[in-house]
């Protein structure tokens, strides 16, 4: 079962870099992720993210650094493909209602459309993850 499910992401994930270019090697990872959702579709959104949460660290995929700046425009509706690889995780943003469930090893599509400018914060909210630099700056222009 659990081998049926690992190739199904990784088709999944073969398709999503083939339709994107966004995505970089580190969305298709090694990791084995007990994912039974099929992920989103990109086309269908203005912004589509593919972030992983391992260690303190979110891992976009298309970005050099860690926790980076995601830059947006106002009125984009955006998809994310969130991932949890290492620990617990969750992602949130506080100002744009986005808050997705607290992960361990598992996929989960949030939605949301980005319908408030400023310059806010995405973060995980388990235990002192924040404190200890788990956020980046989501600025929607
Ligand atoms: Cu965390």
């Amino acid at each position: 079962m659990n081998v049926f499910s690992t190739v199904t992401f990784k088709k999944v994930c073969a398709l999503t870099m083939a339709a994107s270019l966004m995505v970089t090697l580190v969305g298709c990872g090694d990791a084995e992720i007990d994912n039974d959702e099929d992920g989103l579709n990109p086309d269908d959104y203005d912004v589509y993210l593919e972030i992983e949460a391992q260690g303190r660290e979110f891992i976009v995929a298309g970005e050099e650094d860690d926790n980076p700046t995601i830059t947006v425009e106002e009125g984009d509706e955006i998809g994310v493909d969130f991932c949890v690889i290492d620990g617990n995780h969750d992602f949130v943003i506080d100002e744009l209602d986005v808050a997705s469930s607290e992960l361990i090893d598992a996929c989960e599509s949030i939605e949301f459309t980005a319908d408030e400018a400023g310059e806010f914060e995405y973060y995980c909210s388990v235990g002192n993850h924040r404190a200890n630099g788990m956020y980046g700056a989501f600025v929607v222009e």
